[in-house]
């Protein structure tokens, strides 16, 4: 038997809105702005319920530590931390609030996974993502890629791959921009590889953000996971679509076994004939306008398969907010669809800075063997639910404002939360600050 396993980034104690983001729309509209780190964490922890509570298995991904002295160390920043963040803050704000985002929480950009049906050694293959196009997301790589080692960590069944080598011909965001297409999660799949730009030949690219994604790290990992090229795709996504705010795939796909939730703008190709066999469920541009799906979030939604059947979608309740989408769901389930429900749910505090339901987790499809080769505290239970609940209670604050990333409190806050929470999860010092 095979389960996807969503696993989902818990939301950092230091969640704030920096305005950091390219292309990302609703990041640069909240820019500076007061967020709520308990609140923002208590979403994400409900979501993770709500999908356990359906009978899913649902897994963890710890924040990484932020702010991230050993990076402000780098960047030529010295004495003792508390210095460090005054001085930051005074000098150089913006690298400071690079140094402190709580970005790794979109865990969708954390790595790409290929299930072991396909690929050629039969085992569950990892590449951490380089996330080389911006300075606070690519200082996630490293932490990533071994934290995935200690959560899956059995050679027998898992492989990692190191990070790509990190620079912009080969920028790599992770499974935003990678879907899989098959009979059942158990099954061999094809694996779509989606890209902006390709950086080593000449070809389409957006005008007005950077694409993020380039075609060579799609293609370096396709090879490194051991992919048959005869079940890999590469398409490119719409430079249209990445200049109206889709800087992923994910903001305008989505897909679960046999089907694809896809916008009509979403790619330069036309992939109606590509995928026989797989429903392809196109929504036109009179049905749902780009901009409204990028500022609901529409093709963000988690599509799953309940373990008894029947396929939903997890929808931001931004859908509900907007004509457009709200008409559309509402029309969506019929007797012919392949989507039977449609939930909402409430990730607001990570909606405002571009990251929906779908972006909080990485989907790792696993047999029985595979799931109890994990690390104990892998996965969520009610119990380990309460804790947590208790735990961001405990920890976490109630305003963050971008300025306040200098105060020596919230590093010292931040630390004691994840030694409390490397206690609740088992996880050892996987902290470098635990280390120091
Ligand atoms: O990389 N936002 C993230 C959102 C990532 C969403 N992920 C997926 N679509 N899978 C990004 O743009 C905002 C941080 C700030 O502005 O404070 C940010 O990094």
């Amino acid at each position: 038997m095979t389960h996807e396993v969503n696993f989902d980034g818990i939301v950092g104690p230091t969640h704030n809105y920096a305005a950091l983001a390219i292309g990302n729309l609703a990041s640069q509209a909240h820019g500076m702005t007061v967020s709520n780190p308990k609140d923002a964490a208590l979403q994400g922890l409900a979501k993770m319920k709500f999908m356990m509570d359906m009978g899913l298995k649902q897994g963890i991904l710890p924040p990484h530590e932020r702010p991230h002295i050993p990076t402000l160390r780098r960047l030529g920043f010295s004495g003792s931390d508390g210095g460090i963040l005054i001085k930051a803050q005074r000098e150089a704000p913006m690298k400071l609030r690079a140094c402190s985002s709580a970005s790794a929480m979109w865990a969708a950009n954390a790595a790409t996974v290929s299930p072991s049906a396909d690929t050629e050694d039969g085992r569950v293959h990892f590449t951490a993502a380089n996330l080389a196009m911006q300075l606070h997301r690519c200082i996630e790589s490293g932490f990533t890629w071994r934290l995935l080692e200690t959560l899956f960590p059995d050679p027998k069944h898992f492989a990692h791959h190191e990070p790509l080598p990190c620079n912009m011909q080969l920028s790599d965001e992770g499974a935003a921009n990678h879907m899989r297409l098959s009979a059942s999660h158990g099954e061999a799949g094809i694996e779509v590889f989606v890209y902006g730009r390709r950086a080593l030949a000449p070809g389409k690219a957006p005008a007005k953000f950077p694409a993020r994604h380039t075609f060579e790290a799609s293609d370096s990992i396709a090879r490194l996971h051991q992919l048959s090229p005869a079940r890999t795709f590469f398409l490119q996504q719409s430079p249209a679509a990445i200049d109206a705010g889709a800087f992923h795939n994910d903001v305008v796909a989505v897909s679960n076994e046999d089907v694809l939730f896809y916008h009509a703008s979403a790619y330069t190709q036309e992939i109606g004939n590509y995928f026989p066999n797989m429903h392809l469920i196109k929504v036109a541009e009179e049905q749902v306008p780009l901009a409204d799906a990028i500022r609901s979030y529409l093709f963000n939604s988690q599509l799953v398969t309940l373990p008894g059947g029947g396929m939903v979608l997890i929808c931001p309740t931004e859908c509900e907010e907007i004509a457009s989408t709200r008409d559309y769901l509402k029309s969506l389930p019929t007797s012919t669809s392949p989507i039977h429900s449609c939930h909402f749910i409430d990730v607001h505090q990570s909606m405002k800075n571009g990251g929906g339901p779908a972006c909080l987790r990485l989907r790792v499809a696993l047999t029985d063997k595979q799931l109890a080769a994990l690390h104990a505290r892998a996965l969520l239970t009610p119990a380990l639910y309460d804790q947590l609940v208790q735990w961001v209670h405990r920890h976490y604050r109630e305003k963050l404002h971008p300025d306040d990333l200098g105060d020596p409190m919230l590093l010292d806050e931040s630390h004691v939360a994840l030694e409390d929470l490397t206690n609740i999860l088992q996880l050892g010092p996987i902290y470098e600050f635990q280390r120091r």
